[in-house]
Formats: C-alpha cells, sequence, structure tokens
C-alpha cells in the first residue's frame, strides 16, 4: 500500500473497492511517461489489438481493428440514472440508480478476471485550472489507456494535482470479456450482448461496460466532458457545450474568439480548423477545440471557454488534404487509427482521403479488399485519435487555464431546404429558441421521411444529461444573469438544389464568419428579416468566388410555406418536453409565427441603395 502514486484516501480506497469486485489479476497506476506508453502499444501490438505501422510513412503511429459488433457510441444503451424520472427528461434512457446499480454490480463481479485493472487519472481542461475538472477511469483495456493519454492530460501530474483529498468524477470500465485460466484473448475484447453507458448525475459517477469503442469507453469525452459536465455546469452556473472553439485573427491581429454547436457529422473539426480562402490575406485561424466547450462567465461580465480535451478523436472517411489539410497534418504522427483500411506499405486509408483507392487494401475487418468490391474500406465511422498539438493552426491560447473569451455563439444543422445560409439572433432568448431548434433534415439512411427534421436541440440530443427543458431553462437564466450578452447566429452549409449544394462550405465558410465576427464588433451592416439579422449581398466579402446576387438570394431566401411548415414541425419537440419547456421558447415561437405570417410569400434581402 505504501508505494502507491497517491495519499488521497477517497481514491485509493475506491480502488481497493474495484479491485475486490473486479478481481483482476493485476493493478496499475498510470503515470502517463512515454515509456509507459510505448510499453503498453508494444504489448498490444503482440497481442494483435494493435498493428505498428509503417514508420518511415506513419512514425509512432497504429492501427486497431474492432469487434464489427462494437464500432460507434451505443445511444441506446446510455442511461441517465436520476431518482426522478423527469430528472433525466424525455429525450434520455432512464433507469431507477439503485436497479441499474444491481444490474452493474452483477455485471462488474469478476469481469477483470484475467485482466490488468489500469487507474487513469485524467484531467479535462489545463491542468489546475478553475475551469478544469480532473476524473479517474478504472479500465481493463490497454486501448483506452492508450487513447486516453492522447485525448487528455493523464497522470502522475493529475494525481500531484489532485493532493490528498482534491476531488475526482470516479469513472468505472469494463469491457466485460473477463479471461479463464488458459483462455486466450482476442484482439477486441467486448460483450457483444450486454453494454452499459451509464452516469449517476446525482453522484457525479459514471460505470460503463460491455465496449470498448471510443465515446462508450473513453470515458472524459462525451460522458464526463458532457453528460456529467451539463449537471455540474446547471448547478455552478455555467455551460457544457457540444462546441468547436476557434479564433479567427484579422491581418491588424485582432483575436475573436466564437464557439460553435453543430450536430455529430457535421463538420466540426473542419470547420475548427478552416483554412481561409486566398483573398483573405493576412486573416489566420487559430483552433482551440473541435467538439467540446467549457464556458465560464468571468468577473469582467464574458463568458471563458477552454477546450477541456486534449487530442481529436475524428471521424476519418471524408478527411483529406483538400477537405481538411490540419487534420491530415495532424494525424501524420504519433496516432491510434481505428477501423480504417491498411495500404500493402503499411501505410492507412479510407474513402475521400484520395481520388483514387488504392490497388489493393486490407480492409477494417482484415479481409482482402479492393475497388470495386462493393464494400467500404474504412467503416464509416473509423476514427483517429491524434494529439491536440500537431495540429498546425493549434491556437497559443488551447492550454490557457483562464480560457478565451467568447463573442459569438453559433448553431447549425444540415438543412437542404428552408435555413438560409446565416442570420443573427435578435437577442439572447430569440437565440436559445434557435438553438432549441436545430435539427438536421432526414436522409435516407435514417429512419423516418426524407426531408423530415430530426431535432437535435443545441446539438446536444445525446449528450445532455439531464431534462432537456430545464436545460433550456438553464440557457436562458444565464443570459438573464449575465450583464455583457454574447450574440447568436444561426447558419446553414448545407443548402441544396437540384441535388447539388448550392454552398461551396469548407475554407469559404470563411466569408459567414467574417461577417458574424464584424457583426459583434458593431462593424457589419445587417437587415432586418422574419428570420433574424441578415447581410445583404454587399455585406458578404466575395472576391475570389463567383457566387452572384441570384445565387446569394437562393441561400438567403425565407420560404413563407416552407417556414409556416417548419414552426409546425416543431410542435413534435414542444410535446415532447412539454412539462419543463419554458414559456419563452413557446413565446419565441409564437412571436415568429406572426413575423412569417406577415411577410411576403418569398422573402429575399433587400438590394443595397
Ligand atoms: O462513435 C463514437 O464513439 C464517436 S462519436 C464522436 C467522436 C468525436 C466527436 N464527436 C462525436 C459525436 O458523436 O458527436
Ligand atoms: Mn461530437
Amino acid at each position: 500500500m505504501s508505494n502507491l502514486p497517491t495519499k488521497n484516501q477517497k481514491l485509493i480506497e475506491w480502488v481497493e473497492q474495484i479491485t475486490q469486485l473486479c478481481t483482476p489479476d493485476a493493478v496499475h497506476w498510470c503515470d502517463g511517461s512515454q515509456e509507459e506508453y510505448d510499453a503498453l502499444c508494444q504489448k498490444m501490438v503482440e497481442s494483435g489489438t494493435f498493428i505498428k505501422l509503417n514508420p518511415e510513412k506513419r512514425p509512432g503511429c497504429y492501427l486497431s481493428r474492432s469487434n464489427p459488433g462494437d464500432v460507434a457510441r451505443v445511444e441506446d444503451r446510455t442511461f441517465i440514472c436520476t431518482t426522478k424520472k423527469e430528472d433525466a427528461g424525455p429525450t434520455n434512457n432512464w433507469m431507477d440508480p439503485q436497479e441499474m446499480k444491481a444490474i452493474l454490480k452483477a455485471h462488474f463481479k469478476g469481469a477483470m478476471r484475467g485482466r490488468t485493472l489500469y487507474v487513469i487519472p485524467f484531467s479535462m481542461g489545463p491542468l489546475g485550472s478553475h475551469i478544469a475538472q480532473i476524473g479517474v477511469e478504472i479500465t481493463d483495456s490497454p486501448y483506452v489507456v492508450a487513447n486516453m493519454r492522447i485525448m487528455t492530460r493523464m497522470g502522475q501530474k493529475v494525481l500531484d494535482v489532485l493532493g490528498e483529498d482534491g476531488y475526482f468524477v470516479p469513472c468505472l470500465h469494463s469491457v466485460g470479456a473477463p479471461l479463464e485460466p488458459g483462455q486466450k484473448d482476442v484482439a477486441w475484447p467486448c460483450d457483444k450482448d450486454n453494454k452499459y453507458i451509464v452516469h449517476f448525475p446525482e453522484e457525479n459517477t459514471i460505470v460503463s461496460y460491455g465496449s470498448g469503442y471510443g465515446g462508450n469507453a473513453l470515458l472524459g469525452k462525451k460522458c464526463l466532458a458532457l453528460r456529467i459536465a451539463t449537471n455540474m455546469a446547471r448547478r455552478e452556473g455555467w455551460l457544457a457545450e457540444h462546441m468547436l472553439i476557434l479564433g479567427a485573427e484579422s491581418p491588424e491581429g485582432e483575436k475573436t474568439y466564437v464557439a460553435a454547436a453543430f450536430p455529430s457529422a457535421c463538420g466540426k473539426t473542419n470547420f475548427a480548423m478552416l483554412i481561409p480562402p486566398e483573398s483573405f490575406k493576412g486573416w489566420k485561424i487559430w483552433t482551440v477545440g473541435d467538439d467540446i466547450a467549457w464556458i465560464k462567465p468571468g468577473k469582467d461580465g464574458r463568458f471563458y471557454a477552454i477546450n477541456p480535451e486534449a487530442g481529436f478523436f475524428g471521424v476519418a472517411p471524408g478527411t483529406s488534404e483538400k477537405s481538411n489539410y490540419n487534420a491530415m497534418a495532424s494525424v501524420r504522427s504519433n496516432t491510434i487509427f481505428t477501423n480504417v483500411a491498411l495500404t500493402d506499405d503499411g501505410d492507412v486509408w479510407w474513402e475521400g482521403m484520395t481520388k483514387e483507392a488504392p490497388a489493393h487494401l486490407i480492409d477494417w475487418q482484415g479481409n482482402d479488399w479492393t475497388p470495386g468490391c462493393g464494400r467500404p474500406a474504412a467503416h464509416p465511422n473509423s476514427r483517429f485519435t491524434a494529439p491536440t498539438q500537431q495540429c498546425p493552426t493549434i491556437s497559443p491560447e488551447w492550454d490557457n487555464p483562464n480560457g478565451v473569451p467568447i463573442s459569438a455563439f453559433i448553431f447549425g444543422g444540415r438543412m437542404g431546404t428552408t435555413m438560409p445560409l446565416v442570420f443573427q439572433a435578435f437577442n439572447w432568448n430569440h437565440g436559445v429558441y434557435l438553438a432549441a431548434t436545430v435539427g438536421s433534415e432526414k436522409t435516407a439512411a435514417a429512419a423516418g421521411k426524407i426531408g423530415e427534421v430530426r431535432r437535435d436541440p443545441f446539438a446536444m440530443l445525446p449528450f445532455c444529461g439531464y431534462n432537456m427543458g430545464d436545460y433550456f431553462a438553464h440557457w436562458l437564466n444565464m443570459g438573464r444573469k449575465h450583464h455583457i450578452p454574447v450574440p447568436i447566429f444561426r447558419v446553414n452549409w448545407f443548402l441544396k438544389k437540384d441535388g447539388q449544394f448550392l454552398w461551396p462550405g469548407f475554407g469559404e465558410n470563411m466569408r459567414v464568419l467574417k461577417w458574424i465576427i464584424d457583426r459583434v464588433h458593431g462593424r457589419a451592416h445587417a437587415v432586418e428579416s422574419p428570420l433574424g439579422y441578415m447581410p445583404t449581398y454587399a455585406d458578404i466579402d466575395w472576391e475570389g468566388l463567383d457566387i452572384t446576387r441570384e445565387q446569394f438570394n437562393e441561400l438567403m431566401t425565407i420560404d413563407k410555406a416552407a417556414w409556416k411548415q417548419e414552426i409546425l414541425s416543431q410542435e413534435q419537440l414542444m410535446v415532447l418536453l412539454s412539462e419543463r419547456l419554458p414559456q419563452e421558447i413557446r413565446m419565441e415561437r409564437q412571436m415568429l409565427l406572426c413575423r412569417i405570417n406577415r411577410s411576403e410569400n418569398v422573402w429575399t434581402p433587400p438590394v443595397e441603395k
């Protein structure tokens, strides 16, 4: 006992209690060193969990292939266990905490037999920052340890900050695959029949069983930094959000930080790492974070944001030198790839990485693959885990314990019709309503009719750890309490006509961002539309991009009939959340309906005089 790396009694007792329950063969306290990481990776190469990539092509990189039944977050197995069901709300799976604990206890009994129990002390946010939180994950997965070392600040330095009586969030994880004496392990152990991703927000604890993949297993990310942190933030008066953070630096050196929320798979990483078009000489985008923001009011009345993570767990397919040069640069070394394809020369490949696929690959399941074989080479949810610091545009402020001041919130969904390219909310409450009604049009792959909108309020549907109605109320409260209101914008990069995107997106989004930045600094003109403040054609910098006034009008049209339908379709969300839906949200919807009813059938921005 005396050679333990911490004197934190609570932690020591918890590790002891879990060790007794799970009966691992060994216990390893992670120090977070390079030597420890290298030794673990080597062990995983030997066990078949990792394939070492060609060091000349991808130095320090590994490929891992998951079990085909364990390839993504499992929303239907994710639970919020509060004493009262209403506190979890209708958008979360709920179970009584005692009932759930009994189920979990049965699963965890002896669950780590034949394996090593790893203790991972980690910090979400810069070490010692007043905005950061310490967690400790117990896991029996070396893959999780290696990923957590990239995704968080991890190891002895965290125990040093934790001290003898510092507070930590206990996060318990097992792949749920104990080994009998002499039983040979598999490359990706998991429990194919039982998966539980469980949050106890009243106790700030997390328990995850049966999956080794991504958000199910790297418990600092979606579980702590969003589902548990949303609860902490509500209690303590701050915000835990599914938002990227970027800083835009003008040629004059003015830096403006914005936080932006988009549903999963809407290009958050691309926007966070945007490269401005050539005509934007002297402009620079700095990446602070690509997925999660913790935002606290400062003493000066402004909101300050940190990225609680230290790595990118980005989706690989679609990422290329063209679509996201900075992401590709981030994964050149020291990266763990999961479920991508392996090239004949020991490198990685995925759909969309290059125009032409290599003539031969080993696919994500370890099988031979050739172009035209009818199967994807990489799994659509294949991932790279890369250190934040390897991004060429990483902000010099990304590790600042005080965070960066946020000047605008941006919300966007994936809408092929109806939702214009950009507009600004009239005020905070209106902005909260716009964020609350974010949605994406269903594709053929999703259940339901094409064109129907799947609501994803604040892009937080899978990540809000309490009743979504209370979450809206918390945002409204933050606006009431806060004396420097942050302007809120809605954007939509995904408008389509005849099946073609109307907006080029990627780096060209800088043009929209520039208008937003100029608005927050009081420099940009806008007109009042039924939806909010909008730029006219002349308000956007078009140099170097061929967008005519007619094309701009298509991007900014407000179609009365479509909007009446959109407002009507929000009814489903309002009914679902009705028990705790703040009056302000209903009022904003009513006011929008009035403005739309009074507007012309087709509204487009006026021609400037
Ligand atoms: O499937 C997973 O476990 C990954 S999901 C994910 C990963 C990184 C960032 N965002 C997400 C998400 O679903 O929003
Ligand atoms: Mn995300």
